[in-house]
């Protein structure tokens, strides 16, 4: 009877799809989990890694499904939709395993479905059925997210706050250009294609500026600008804010009424299918982000990311002021937010990572006023790249991390090749974790030589291989914990 019932369930959810557009996998269970995170947050890293770590059963004690041995094997099928490109796994596992490079940066969706045959933990369920789910992991940029308040959003309206947010001390230095080329224009002036260009250039090279390493910006819609997709250069991308725009309408043949109807385009065409066709289908979502950079670029980026990761979760809350609630045919119950790269900080160091986390997220989760899902979250390293030791200094002996930097990096004064393995002391990190949000106002911190942690980027870890030439699963740090919350419930 129980079995019935679940199964009952799940026809109902796979009814919904079916309407949706959706015919595939019509009776197995499936879950849809999508990944995102802004740019270079590490989403195909943490893809690859899961991925990998299920179908070659990596180390994964947190994850209990496989540590009670009840998954008889995972592996890749054909993905649902042949309208979304592939998430190319073997690449990337390519790139990281045998060269040792990171994979390169994505700038679309992609969709990869992994299978897991499992047995239950219940005697009861296992009477009836050996376990199957599929997971199909959805990889998209987190600036495209970030479009999703434009829905509600009059052009007036973002005009307004893109000029608001261009004066912030963080940014205005990086918004003068734009800043003075849009005074220059006269909206209530004739619509000229040049003109509209010039614009649009200028303000995505704003918001590109703010998305360099040393900035480390968050906030930034329209996301195509800045991940275009296939769209770059398109009618629906050649827009940009105007200033002082009076509460009329604008004049017919105006430049402001070409913005305005080019800003309403973009929604109509490229916002508004993206979620319906991707967003509103997820059932776990997982929110990638970069704490280290932030923290290294100072309370301005930390302010940023945070009102980044407000803005993310607004647009999976439920219910009223939601445009999108209707449409969902699922609804997300979990969501995890997850700081990676956490092996660029000695052990000691990853619950230190993980309040900052906790409190962003918080924080996040009260400013956004969300209910509806389980918010967790996470220190972690997808692909651990370094071991732990300790050095001495003196009298005193301090944990470092050891691995191979990147080419080309560079830590006091010294460039590393690429090729040699050094220790390096990340830094005292404030203790409080408060001290890391205090003085969201102040200036963005100008000191290069003396950044709050020494941060570089390295090379991808060498792996052991058995003496018949194996690799042994790919290294993590709390890959497990994510997975466990992110698809452990279906397995029980
Ligand atoms: N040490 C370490 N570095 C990582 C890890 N994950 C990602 N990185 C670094 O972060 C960079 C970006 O990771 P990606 O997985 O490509 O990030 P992404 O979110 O897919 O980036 P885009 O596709 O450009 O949006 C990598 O090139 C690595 O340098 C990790 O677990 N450990
Ligand atoms: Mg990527």
């Amino acid at each position: 009877m129980a079995s019935s019932l679940t199964t009952f369930t799940d026809e109902a959810k796979i009814a919904l799809d079916t309407l949706s557009g959706r015919a595939a996998g019509l009776f197995a269970p499936s879950l849809r989990l999508g990944v995102t995170g802004l740019s270079r947050a590490g989403k195909t890293v943490f893809i690859s890694a899961l991925v990998h770590n299920l179908v070659h059963g990596g180390r994964l004690p947190l994850f209990e499904a496989q540590k009670s041995g009840r998954i008889a094997r995972a592996f890749l099928e054909e993905q649902p939709d042949d309208a979304v490109p592939r998430f190319q796994y073997e690449d990337h596992i390519a790139a990281l395993v045998v060269d040792r490079v990171w994979p390169d940066s994505t700038r679309a969706i992609s969709e990869l479905r992994l299978t897991i045959e499992y047995e239950s933990a219940s005697g009861w369920s296992r009477m009836f059925s050996a376990g199957k789910l599929s997971v199909d992991v959805v990889d998209y940029p987190g600036e495209w997210l970030l479009d999703l308040p434009l829905l509600g959003k009059s052009y007036a309206d973002f005009s307004r706050e893109a000029f608001e947010m261009a004066v912030l001390p963080v940014r205005v230095d990086l918004s003068r250009e734009w800043q003075a080329l849009s005074a220059s224009v006269d909206p209530n002036a004739d619509a000229d294609e040049m003109t509209a260009r010039r614009l649009a250039e200028s303000f995505a090279a704003y918001l590109k500026a703010c998305k360099l390493d040393e900035r480390a910006l968050s906030t930034l819609p329209p996301g195509r600008f800045l991940m275009p997709g296939d769209l770059e250069g398109s009618p629906a991308l050649t827009f940009a804010p105007l200033p002082k725009l009076g509460l009329g309408r604008a004049r017919y043949g105006s430049l402001q009424a070409m913005m305005e109807r080019r800003y309403e385009a973009y929604k109509t065409y490229v916002v508004k299918p993206f979620f319906r066709e991707h967003i509103t289908r997820l059932d776990r979502q997982i929110v990638l982000i970069d704490a280290l950079q932030a923290l290294n670029a100072g309370p301005g980026a930390m302010a940023d990311l945070e009102r980044a990761v407000t803005e993310i979760l607004s647009c999976f809350r439920p219910g009223r002021g939601n445009f999108l609630t209707d449409l969902f045919s699922r609804r997300i119950d979990r969501i995890l937010v997850a700081a990676t790269k956490a092996d660029h900080l000695h052990h000691e160091s990853h619950d230190w990572l993980q309040a900052i986390v906790r409190r962003l997220a918080d924080r996040a989760v009260a400013r956004a006023n969300f209910t509806g899902a389980d918010v967790d979250v996470v220190a972690m390293a997808a692909m651990r790249a370094t071991r732990e030791g300790t050095v001495k200094q003196g009298r005193e002996t301090l944990p470092v991390i050891i691995g191979t930097p990147l080419r080309g990096e560079k830590i006091n004064g010294e460039t590393f090749d690429g090729k040699t393995e050094t220790a390096i002391f990340p830094g005292d990190l404030p203790e409080k974790v408060d001290a890391v949000f205090d003085g969201f106002e102040s200036k963005h911190q100008q000191n290069d030589d003396d950044p709050a942690i020494r941060f570089v980027r390295f090379r991808p870890p060498k792996l052991e291989r058995t003496a018949e030439g194996v690799t042994l699963s790919l290294p993590h740090i709390r890959l497990d914990r994510a997975l466990q919350f992110l698809i452990g419930d279906h397995l029980a």
